[in-house]
């Protein structure tokens, strides 16, 4: 007791010599917690060096991750900015995969003092999420391309953070129109900076296959060559996709590809005569309809085509989840439907892959491990998919449509999207709580949150910026932050603040009027 009544001295400075303090610029995602420390900005100088503090099998992984945040800041500030091990004690920027395992595999620690910065993790991911916070204590200029006036100033702080939800997505339509590996790269750059973790990628549908499939070549070479309106197609070879799950790795962020099955598969009835019922191949189709294509159920080839595409798939992309699409089957019979799905889902877990699927796939018996997407409106239907999901013991993913859809108009006068789920303003899209979005869905069900983009009336990566960008940010931080964190106020202060981020970065994002932009 009598330890515990010592007075606290308060240490005053003269007001001349007062040390620097600096508001610290509101985060996205909100961390679980952050205090100021008042009076201890850190300035990065042209003597800073970042100290590496990782075990040796971690110790290439914290390198990259050190390269990549150095190389832009080397860009911005003109520093040298070395990469070292931590043993020099002159290195102020000090970086560590070797924190307690309480931190779990995606939280880190964060402190800024006059002294040092440090970012401390228990594994290369939470050291990566550590760091995208780090980029956006710095100044906005830090994200430019190039050279920028100092001073380079961090208010002091202390944070300690990790995620409610262990799926943090975004989904890339590639199919409705195509987009290179540059594009995709740039999409990554962007959505890793608010802590996603999974990139979902739609990559066979209607209007175009995109990935390489060596047993059934004609998928791309013919199924791959054109896109919605007719415009020249595209796919990614073995070589290219290969580089977008580096990247992707790269950025923390693992691959989910789909191939959309038993409906949206026009490109692939178009390639191969065989797999249509009739044994008559459609032409390929360029329009924005859905619901008219559909695999024929009842013959054995199109297990034999999704046993061939299922493994190569599963070949090119490492991470555990292959999705199966499985959404608007609506010219498959349904008892049709409910033979299909349990047979694809197999030939899902046979590579050794956990099946994903849009929320109807729930109404058919799923393997353990599967997740449903739902993707609704606040309707009943879409709410008992969902909870039958949970019911047999799925885990959801939650992309309601009128909320998490980035290819919806913000309002009457956006010149692209669509609004077949309503219109979805910057404050609509941020404004629910996963927990509480479906009525007795328990949160322990919910795997986490997802934003689509599907691209119907998106030809190019500006449209893609202007649509994902300000809303991508507000599903990131509800996927991450604690239910508590989550208040429009706040945040739409904090998303004020990205505007600088993103004119650093060349994104060309909505100026939603309701931002106060800076
Ligand atoms: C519905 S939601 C679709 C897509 C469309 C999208 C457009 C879902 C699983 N399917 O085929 O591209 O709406 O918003």
């Amino acid at each position: 007791a009598a330890l515990l009544a010592t007075p606290l001295i308060a240490i005053t400075t003269p007001a001349a010599a007062q040390p620097q303090s600096t508001p610290a610029p509101g985060l996205i995602p909100k961390p679980v917690s952050q205090h100021a420390l008042a009076g201890q900005d850190f300035t990065l100088t042209h003597w800073s060096m970042v100290g590496l503090d990782s075990s040796a099998n971690e110790s290439r992984a914290a390198k990259k991750i050190a390269e990549q945040f150095t190389s832009q800041l080397r860009r911005s500030t003109g520093f040298p900015l070395p990469v070292v091990p931590l043993v020099p004690r002159k290195a102020n920027i000090k970086l560590s995969t070797n924190g307690p395992a309480s931190l779990g595999a995606e939280g880190y620690e964060l402190r800024v003092d006059r002294s040092a910065l440090s970012v401390t993790a228990a594994t290369p991911e939470g050291l990566y999420r550590g760091v995208t916070t780090l980029r956006q204590l710095l100044p906005a200029k830090a994200e430019a391309s190039t050279r920028q006036a100092g001073p380079w100033r961090i208010a002091g702080t202390a944070i300690a953070d990790s995620p409610r939800f262990a799926y943090r997505g975004a989904m890339l339509d590639v199919s409705r129109h195509f987009f290179s590996v540059a594009e995709v790269k740039r999409y990554i750059d962007l959505i890793s900076l608010y802590k996603l973790n999974k990139l979902h990628l739609h990559l066979a549908d209607d209007q175009g296959w995109r990935i390489q499939v060596d047993s059934w070549p004609r998928l791309t070479t013919y199924g791959g060559s054109l896109e919605v309106g007719g415009t020249p197609g595209g796919s990614y070879s073995k070589a290219d996709f290969a580089e977008i799950i580096r990247y992707a790795a790269d950025h923390y962020l693992t691959v989910v590809p789909e191939i959309d099955t038993p409906g949206h598969t026009n490109a692939a009835l178009a390639s191969y005569a065989d797999l249509n019922c009739d044994g008559v191949a459609p032409p390929l189709y360029t329009g924005t309809a859905v619901g008219f294509s559909s695999l024929c159920v009842a013959k054995d080839i199109t297990y034999e085509f999704l046993d061939d595409v299922f493994r190569e798939v599963a070949e090119q992309a490492p991470g555990d989840i292959l999705h199966l699409g499985g959404d608007e089957a609506h010219s498959t019979p349904h008892s049709d439907y409910l033979t299909f799905v349990p047979k694809a889902a197999a030939l899902v877990t046979k590579q050794n892959k956990r099946v994903m699927g849009w929320q109807e796939i729930a109404e058919t018996p799923l393997p353990p491990g599967s997740i449903a997407q739902y993707w609704g409106t606040d309707d009943a239907r879409s709410q008992g998919l969902a909870r039958a999901a949970a019911a047999q013991g799925a885990k959801v993913v939650l992309s309601p449509a009128n909320r998490a859809y980035l290819d919806m108009k913000y309002n009457a006068s956006t010149p692209y999207g669509l609004s077949w789920a309503g219109l979805v303003s910057v404050e609509k899209s941020y404004s629910w709580n996963p927990s509480t979005l479906i009525p007795n869905l328990p949160e322990s069900a919910i795997a986490g949150v997802e934003a689509p983009l599907w691209t119907e009336t998106l030809d190019d990566l500006d449209k893609l910026e202007f649509m994902a960008f300000p809303r991508l940010p507000g599903i990131a931080e509800l996927g991450w932050s604690q239910a508590s964190a989550l208040d429009w106020n706040s945040y739409k202060e904090r998303l004020g603040a990205q505007g600088s981020r993103w004119d650093a970065l060349s994104v060309n994002f909505y100026r939603a009027p309701e931002i106060n932009w800076r």
